[in-house]
C-alpha cells in the first residue's frame, strides 16, 4: 500500500527508485558511488524499507550532485508514500552507537524543513567520497519530505563510523515516525489537522 516509485531526471543526475515503507529491508542499490551504496543499503536494512535505486550521476565532477539528488528523490518517495500523514506516529528518535561513534537522530514529519547537522567528521574524505556531501543528502531529503531532522553527534573518531551512525540512526528514527498507530489510524497527528 505504501509502495511508491519516483523518477527524477536533471542535467546532472538521472534517478529511479521504488520504496516500500512497510517492507522487510530488502534492497538493490546502484548509485555509482561505493560509499553511498553502503549507506543506502544499511538505511534500507535498518529501517526495514524495501529500496530499489539506481542513479546515473555526473560522478566525473564529484559525488555532490549524486548525493544531494538522491536525498531529494528519497525525500519525494517518503512524501508520496505518506500521503496526508494520516495515522502515522509522526515523531521518531534513536541514539545509534557505532563502535566509538554515537549519534542521535530525531525526526518530526512536520511538513516543514529544518536540518540541524551537528556532526563533525575528523577527515574530509571517506575513500573517494567527500564527507560534506552527507549534509547535502540530508538537506535535500528534509526539504522534499518536508521534515524536521536533527543529527547530534556525541562521540566519534572515525568518519566512516560517524556517518554510518547517521544513516542507521535516521533509518531507525524514520521507521518509528512512519509507523501507523493502529489505535489512531484515521487521525492526522497535529492539532492543526494538517501536516502537508
Ligand atoms: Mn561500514
Amino acid at each position: 500500500m505504501r509502495e511508491v516509485r519516483v523518477e527524477r531526471n536533471t542535467a546532472e543526475t538521472q534517478i529511479e527508485l521504488t520504496l516500500d515503507l512497510d517492507g522487510a529491508g530488502i534492497y538493490q542499490v546502484d548509485t555509482g558511488c561505493g560509499f553511498l551504496n553502503h549507506m543506502l543499503e544499511l538505511f534500507a536494512r535498518h529501517g526495514r524499507f524495501d529500496l530499489v535505486l539506481t542513479c546515473h550521476g555526473d560522478v566525473e565532477v564529484d559525488y555532490h550532485h549524486t548525493a544531494e539528488d538522491i536525498g531529494i528523490a528519497l525525500g519525494q518517495a517518503f512524501r508520496k508514500g505518506l500521503g496526508d500523514m494520516r495515522g502515522i506516529q509522526r515523531y521518531g528518535s534513536f541514539y545509534l552507537p557505532m563502535d566509538e561513534a554515537l549519534v542521535l537522530c530525531a525526526v518530526d514529519l512536520s511538513g516543514r524543513c529544518t536540518l540541524n547537522w551537528s556532526v563533525t567528521c575528523p577527515t574530509e574524505k571517506v575513500g573517494d567520497f567527500d564527507v560534506e556531501c552527507v549534509k547535502e543528502f540530508w538537506l535535500g531529503f528534509a526539504r522534499s519530505v518536508p521534515a524536521t531532522l536533527h543529527f547530534v553527534q556525541f562521540a566519534g573518531e572515525n568518519s566512516h563510523h560517524i556517518l554510518e551512525a547517521c544513516y542507521k540512526g535516521a533509518a531507525r528514527a524514520l521507521a518509528a515516525a512512519v509507523r501507523v498507530d493502529q489505535a489512531h489510524r484515521d487521525e492526522i497527528p497535529s492539532t492543526k489537522g494538517l501536516l502537508v
